[in-house]
């Protein structure tokens, strides 16, 4: 009988990644953002490792998971939910405490999940280094060799305002706040990486100039698909005109507006392709969005669907109901986008470049961060993940966590650094 390797130490570490001012429909990227890397250990000397959000909420859970993942096989994924449920305290019945986040709803089950898809890439990994395969061998073996992603553009300011009592990072890409600039972003997005097709960032200039901006991006990139996602910051009456305005320049129209009656009147009179991963988040929520056809693309992303197994799971219900699927990120790490990929490339109807916020990040905590190569990213062979721990980089970024007390992501009170006057945007914002 083979022997299944055990855990035999799990740590879990914060830490603070630096993030350009980057502008959504909330307010403004904070200098850094917070992320969780996961390492397990087992008892045959192999270890592997995950990402996943960092505010303090999902740090406490990872925290008690990875006391409690203590002495399990590594193989013992499918307890894994139940097991942080049970070490974070939390019951099935949690009443959601915040609807109104840019990522949607947000509850204790999808704060579980995000904890829980770390354990399980982390533990893939150990796993696929222990038995010498790649993490898409473990899941079924890939059907693509490589994993188109797409450019994320954003609306943003060259430099974060004055105000923080710390030192902020700064690049060199300049401000993009009109048409202009989000044309030159792209296009130095092309010439360093090759993407091939374009995301938007929307819901921070008024609709029109967002239209006008991806416009001169068609203009610019005439071949190119084209996105825009507002994080469901317009009226009904808005998504309408700026999905009848743009016409078949978009290749989906992402949570033009929030909620799933107003996604699915919009889609009633519009006929458009509506993507989202801000109402459906969740698998208790795919019936009643499927039975309004408010959402023909759901955007999977494994840290909040639960993992990868997961994803697959997702992908296997939008097949189902002849929905598609496509990929969301938020500000990541190379140990996510390794997961990213892996799991991107066993999932048959992801039809669409993934999102990716990585270009944005100048910083890693792997020893040979990705780079793009013609819009994509090859799918590694090598064991695990094919990702290797930078410790001097995680010690780092480490550091930054301890030193600088950011605990927290918050877009609305990095926008009061600059306008002490700015509210949020309440959402739905109609
Ligand atoms: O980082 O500003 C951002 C994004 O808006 C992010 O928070 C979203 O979750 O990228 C995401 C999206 O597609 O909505
Ligand atoms: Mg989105």
């Amino acid at each position: 009988m083979p022997r299944v390797p055990v855990i035999t130490k799990a740590t879990v570490t914060p830490v603070l990644i630096s993030d350009p001012p980057l502008l959504n429909v909330l307010g403004v990227h904070q200098p850094y953002a917070p992320r969780l890397i996961v390492e397990l250990h087992t008892d045959d000397g192999a270890s592997g490792v995950g990402e996943t959000y960092g505010d303090s909420v999902y740090l406490k859970a990872a925290e008690s998971l990875a006391a409690a993942v203590e002495g399990r096989p590594v193989t013992a994924l499918n307890g894994l939910r139940d097991l942080a449920y049970e070490s974070a305290g939390f019951t099935d019945d949690a009443p959601e405490f915040d609807p109104a986040g840019l990522r949607g709803r947000r509850s204790d089950e999808k704060l579980v999940r995000s904890v829980v898809s770390a354990f399980e890439v982390a533990s893939f990994d150990a796993l696929g280094k222990i038995l010498g395969l790649p993490v898409h061998a473990l899941l079924g073996g890939r059907i693509r060799d490589r994993v188109p992603y797409s450019a994320y553009l954003f609306y943003r300011w060259a430099e974060h305002p004055e105000g923080y009592p710390y030192e902020v990072p700064s690049d060199d890409w300049g401000e993009a706040v009109d048409p202009a600039g989000v044309v030159r972003q792209a296009r130095r997005f092309v010439e360093e990486y090759g993407f091939t097709s374009f995301k938007l960032k929307g819901g921070v200039f008024p609709a029109e100039e967002e239209v006008e901006a991806v416009r001169a991006l068609a203009k610019a990139f005439p071949d190119a698909p084209q996105r825009l996602d507002p994080n469901g910051g317009w009226s009904v009456e808005t998504s309408v005109r700026v999905i009848e305005d743009l016409g078949d320049l978009l290749e989906y129209a992402e949570d033009p507006t929030a909620g799933l009656d107003g996604m699915a009147q919009v889609r009633e009179r519009t006929g458009a392709r509506l993507a989202t991963n801000m109402c459906v988040t969740g698998f208790d929520e795919i019936p009643e969005a499927f039975g309004l056809d408010a959402v023909q693309v759901v955007l999977s992303d494994h840290h909040y669907w639960g993992g990868l197994q997961a994803t697959r799971e997702l992908a296997a219900i939008c097949r189902t109901h002849d929905v598609e699927l496509s990929m969301h990120s938020n500000t990541h790490l190379g140990i996510s986008l390794a997961a990213m990929t892996h799991v991107a490339s066993v999932v048959p109807n992801l039809n669409y470049a993934c999102d990716s916020h990585r270009p944005w990040q100048t910083e890693d905590v792997i020893t040979r961060p990705h780079r793009f190569t013609g819009g994509a990213l090859d799918v590694p062979d090598t064991p695990g993940l094919g990702v290797e721990l930078d410790r001097d980089a995680l010690g780092a970024l480490h550091e930054r966590w301890l030193r600088l007390g950011v605990r927290d992501r918050d877009d609305v009170a990095a926008m009061r650094v600059a306008d002490p006057g700015w509210t949020q945007p309440p959402l739905p914002r109609w």
